[in-house]
């Protein structure tokens, strides 16, 4: 994690069994025909599209408890972990187009291999938080950040397909925002561990500007650190984001989600980004996709350096270690 250069990665991770509708796996296509490569080449640096990972197909990955499979997701992040990682190593700024949130195991711990200072800012409508004991789905793309936690360690059952990723984050280092579909489960764990979030109601009566700086605060007022940043697109109102396995009506204005990537890119902070959930296949019409598709780009291009007012779009930017 020493010198960022002006260069950006794109990986692909055409990955579904963190969740159990069909589709999500076609995302990150959906993102490129909506035009992510080329609006990215306006840029005045390199990109460089690695093209998408290819999982196999597991036979036999039974349920463990209520979480269906466990292995497939096991091995897919563990595999992303290393790509992430690698392009996080090679000096990109890495964009994960996902696929399911159950990605981020692997992106986020990639990433904290490279940059063990890393800070995470989850956007979202849902927590992600649920330990298998406490998901009422079972579903690993709900657990996420569960596995990354240190102060979760002891609440977590080994599950098979994971022993490769052992806890690396703290509750301290972590921001959520646009929650507004939080399990019971899930609360109890974001107050037990004083984890900063800020629901929808929060940015109703703060404001998003307000939010952006106390997240700011909370994460960098110490030292200056790579920020990794999970964008869930179902963050965004439904009726922007209508093609995601998980809607949850009362989201992000459009303009609201632009001023959170922005304000992230203007640290000149960002390290790694996912965008995930956009399911081509749950959309009611061929527009519905491409809206939810197209506002993904700009959620991205806005994330590093496309601005509203014009003007320069990159710099260098220099990141030293402790
Ligand atoms: N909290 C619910 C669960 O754990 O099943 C719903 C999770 C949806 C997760 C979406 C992708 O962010
Ligand atoms: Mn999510
Ligand atoms: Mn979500
Ligand atoms: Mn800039």
């Amino acid at each position: 994690c020493q010198t960022r250069t002006r260069s950006v990665a794109v990986l692909g991770a055409p990955f579904s069994k963190g969740q159990k509708r069909r589709g999500v796996e076609r995302g990150p296509k959906a993102i490129r025909d909506a035009g992510l490569i080329e609006r990215l080449s306006n840029f005045d640096y390199p990109v460089h599209d690695f093209g998408d990972l290819s999982f196999q197909n597991l036979e036999n990955d039974e349920p463990y408890l209520q979480v269906p499979s466990p292995r497939s997701v096991g091995r897919a992040t563990n595999m992303l972990s290393e790509a992430v990682s690698n392009a996080v190593a090679a000096g990109h700024t890495t964009v994960m187009l996902g696929g399911d949130h159950s990605l981020a195991i692997g992106s986020v711990e990639g990433h904290a291999r490279q940059c063990p200072d890393l800070c995470l800012i989850w956007v979202d409508a849902h927590a992600d938080i649920n330990t298998p004991l406490t998901s009422p789905s079972g579903n690993l793309h709900g657990q996420s950040v569960a596995f990354m936690l240190k102060e979760l360690q002891n609440k977590m059952p080994e599950l098979p397909g994971f022993s490769w990723v052992q806890p690396f984050l703290s509750a301290k280092d972590l921001v959520y925002i646009g929650l507004r579909d939080v399990d019971p489960g899930e609360y109890d764990i974001l107050k037990d561990l004083g984890i900063q979030y800020f629901t929808m109601r929060d940015i109703d009566r703060l404001g998003i500007q307000r939010v952006m700086e106390v997240t700011f605060d909370h994460l960098l007022s110490r030292k200056q650190r790579p920020i990794h940043l999970s964008f869930d697109i179902d963050a965004m109102d439904p009726s922007l984001a209508p093609a995601t396995g998980t809607p949850v009506n009362g989201g992000l204005t459009y303009r609201e989600g632009i001023w959170i990537t922005e304000e992230i890119h203007n640290t000149g902070l960002l390290s790694v980004m996912d965008l995930v959930e956009v399911n081509p296949v749950l959309g009611a019409s061929p527009e519905a996709v491409e809206m939810t598709a197209s506002l993904a780009v700009d959620v991205i291009a806005s994330s590093l350096g496309q601005s509203r007012e014009g003007g320069p779009i990159a710099q260098t930017q220099t990141l030293k270690d402790d």
